[in-house]
């Protein structure tokens, strides 16, 4: 039997040597210190000796099982290092290959020209006003001249908003309401811009939106006359599109305003001889005038001394006008590509 034992003890150094992985050596644990293994045997056989050889042949049984145990261990803890290390292997970062660059982000080219816009108003002194994009009735129309009877809420297709218990709200349909606002919420001298979202219930084309921007000036002070107003559109349209593009005044009409003026800008595609885009060679950029008195009076001025001037551009058409976008739905598809162009601008 000791024969057997020493026979055992060569083998299983042998197979925990030789295991290659944890799996393998995890067989070879069984297969040396199992129960049935011949060491396991070997062991069962002690009982039937008599007491001298069992206590010697019991002491080498021992001996080898110590020695195997710690010959597993110590294979086990080896190959558990390498299992680790091929683990970290695999997971390795190379931190000498130069990153993944994401191409940077671009502001929308709406908010480039609003900005600019402002920008523009800011520098002459101007300050920002807002107002909300639900309106009630009486800021949208009465307040502005426009009575309930009036033909001019026909003019403009408005989108009402179902709320119980406030059947006069709609959604906005130009930002002129903030006037109204702005004028009940403090005395002249008012120097504002108001740039906002507009609804109107329209089909959209080559250079109209049912949902647009536009930004609202509004001047009252003493002594403010049609010179003023014509001399800050010059200004703004030159500080817009440059001293090349030629504008135009022509008399229109709002209820808010009297006398009443549209302005447009030469089309950019066409020159001014008129194609689809365009269809007459100008495009209109806004609607402006001297602000009426009746206006003036429900906001509480005094209409013998307060004059003022007020206008509302599109912001979507002068981008178009200064990017030369052919049509202007394409400033709402968000079509990377398109995006793409502004990311310098
Ligand atoms: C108005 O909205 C007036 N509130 C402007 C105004 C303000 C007049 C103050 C007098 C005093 P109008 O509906 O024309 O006017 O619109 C003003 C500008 O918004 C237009 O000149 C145009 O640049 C832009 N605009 C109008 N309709 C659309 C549309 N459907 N899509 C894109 N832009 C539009």
């Amino acid at each position: 039997m000791l024969r057997t034992l020493e026979a055992e003890r060569a083998r299983g150094r042998e197979l925990f040597a030789s295991a290659g992985s944890l799996e393998e050596l995890e067989a070879a644990n069984i297969a040396v210190l199992g129960r049935k293994s011949p060491l396991g045997e070997v062991q069962r056989a002690l009982g039937a000796l008599e007491e001298g050889q069992r206590r010697e042949l019991g002491r080498a049984v021992n001996e080898a099982r110590t020695e195997l145990a710690d010959a597993f261990e110590a294979r086990r803890d080896a190959l558990s290092v390498d299992v680790e290390s091929a683990l970290l292997a695999a997971d390795a970062v190379d931190m000498t290959l130069p990153g993944r660059r994401r191409p940077d982000g671009s502001l929308h080219p709406l908010t480039v020209v609003e900005d600019e816009i402002v920008g523009l108003f800011l520098r002459l002194g101007y300050r920002v006003a807002e107002g909300p994009e639900i309106e009630d009735d009486w800021h949208n129309f009465q307040a502005l001249n426009i009575p309930e009877d009036h033909p001019a809420r026909t003019m403009k297709d408005s989108l009402y908003v179902s709320i119980p218990g406030h059947p006069e709200l709609l959604l906005r349909t130009e930002t002129s309401a903030v006037q109204i606002r702005t004028m009940l919420s403090q005395p002249p001298p008012v120097y504002i811009v108001a740039p906002g979202r507009v609804y109107r219930r329209e089909t959209p084309d080559p250079t109209h939106l049912a949902v647009f921007h536009q930004v609202e000036a509004l001047v009252v002070d003493e002594g403010i006359t049609f010179a003023d107003l014509k001399g800050t559109l010059e200004a703004m349209a030159k500080g817009l599109f440059g001293e090349d593009r030629r504008i135009r005044f022509t008399p229109s009409y709002f209820p808010f305003v009297e006398p009443g003026a549209q302005i447009g800008v030469t089309c950019f595609r066409c020159g001014g001889v008129g194609c689809p885009t365009c269809r007459s060679g100008w495009i209109e950029l806004l609607g402006a005038g001297m602000v009426h008195p009746k206006v003036l009076e429900n906001c509480g001025y005094d209409s013998e001394r307060y004059t003022g001037f007020a206008f509302g551009l599109g912001i979507e058409r002068v981008a178009i006008l200064k990017y030369e976008i052919p049509d202007i739905r394409l400033l709402i598809e968000g079509d990377v590509r398109f995006l793409e162009r502004f990311r310098a601008a």
